[in-house]
């Protein structure tokens, strides 16, 4: 008899998750639909590769206008699409814009989740629910190493929102039986991590010096301290938590931690570039308020979903280097130093 068919729906396709989400899902042979926004720009270069055969009758990813800000396309969305599985990546999420505007990141984050439980509660369809949680939730942290049952102590409007989002998820499993698990990620970086963030912003300084289109990168902070992993497998672990018999959260991580400094002198190292002579300090990367140092202990997922990191910092700084390499035409063998 054929399996029934597993059809997930994806907020936050156009994300750095969410791209990676969409391509394990469609090897998994789900329909996969995406929530995008409209935008005057095209906004899915992430996913451009995935969409060539959009007009294919038989294209299995599908995507639908919409806004976690706009509730009336998610009840829409759910009764048209009734998903077995609802990922909900969409956030405005990042934590130095999120002091400059409070309102739209509790809204996008906690009232936007809100509205997702709602409308999968109000239609009835009972999906699988993913709520994207973050290790900046733990803030301002007492404890070396975070896990499921660390406190949280947010340091920023991001934070407190994913934790109102958290929350939210846990009271719509417990009052409504829905199969509804948080996961608490700590950072995970690739190639298609969006610039603004700090890693991907070093490595793709570090190629543009090479190419000699730029000259200077400007940081802020580089004591934090971060638990950094691989992106594309992370999607694996979340995918994971909604295959298990009962709903539970569980932390992702590395258990490793290294500081920014740390990120950028390995990134200079490989690229035979001296950091003095190429990297200023800016006050505008500081943060009102600084969530100094996180490690998270994933020992949870490693006993019920079987999963752990398999990509380590070093790996991942050049993984990511070098693709910026080729990105702005250089050949990673002939300007990085040897693995
Ligand atoms: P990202 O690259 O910044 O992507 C965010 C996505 O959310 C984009 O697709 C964006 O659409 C969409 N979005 C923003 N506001 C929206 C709204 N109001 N309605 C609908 N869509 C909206 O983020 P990411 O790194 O993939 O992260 C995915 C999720 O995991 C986020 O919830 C993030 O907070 C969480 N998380 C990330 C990390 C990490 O290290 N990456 C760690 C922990 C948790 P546009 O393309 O139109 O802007
Ligand atoms: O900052 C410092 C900055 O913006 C990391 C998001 O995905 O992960 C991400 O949030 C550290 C901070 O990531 C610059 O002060 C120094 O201490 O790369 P980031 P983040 O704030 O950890 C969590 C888990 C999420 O959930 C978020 O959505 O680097 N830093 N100089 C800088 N940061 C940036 N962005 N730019 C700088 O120039």
């Amino acid at each position: 008899m054929r399996e029934a068919q597993r059809v997930a729906l994806i907020t936050g396709i156009t994300g750095q998750d969410g791209s990676y989400l969409a391509e394990l899902l469609l090897a998994k042979g789900y329909d996969v639909h995406g929530l995008i926004r409209r935008s005057s720009v095209f906004n899915t270069e992430r996913i451009e590769h995935l969409l060539k055969d959009s007009h294919d009758p038989e294209s299995r990813l599908h995507l639908h206008y919409g806004d976690l800000l706009d509730s009336s396309s998610l009840r829409r969305l759910m009764e048209d699409i009734r998903p077995t599985e609802v990922y909900n990546l969409a956030a405005q999420t990042h934590v130095r814009v999120s002091f400059d505007m409070p309102e739209y990141t509790a809204h996008t984050i906690t009232v936007g989740t809100t509205s997702l439980l709602e409308a999968i509660h109000q239609s009835g369809v009972r999906p699988r629910f993913y709520q994207a949680g973050s290790s900046e939730m733990y803030g301002d942290v007492l404890e070396s190493t975070q896990n499921e049952d660390t406190p949280f102590r947010p340091q920023s409007p991001y934070a407190a929102a994913k934790v109102g989002a958290h929350m939210m998820v846990r009271v719509y499993r417990e009052a409504y039986d829905l199969f509804a698990v948080n996961g608490t990620l700590f950072n995970h970086e690739s190639p298609r991590r969006s610039p603004s963030f700090v890693t991907r912003k070093i490595t793709r300084g570090a190629a543009r010096i090479l190419a000699e289109l730029d000259d200077s990168i400007y940081l802020g902070n580089l004591n934090a301290q971060r638990d950094w992993g691989y992106a594309p497998e992370y999607m694996g672990a979340i995918w994971a938590m909604l295959q298990q018999d009962t709903p539970e959260d569980f932390v992702i991580a590395t258990g490793e931690t290294h500081s920014v400094r740390e990120f950028l002198e390995e990134t200079f190292r490989l690229a035979r570039l001296d950091v003095a002579s190429h990297v200023r300090f800016d006050s505008v990367y500081l943060r009102p308020a600084e969530v100094n140092l996180l490690r998270g202990d994933a020992s949870r997922a490693k006993a019920r979903l079987g999963w752990e990191p398999q990509t380590r910092f070093k790996q991942l700084v050049r993984l990511m280097l070098e693709a910026d390499c080729r990105e702005v035409g250089l050949d990673p063998n002939s300007v990085l130093l040897p693995a």
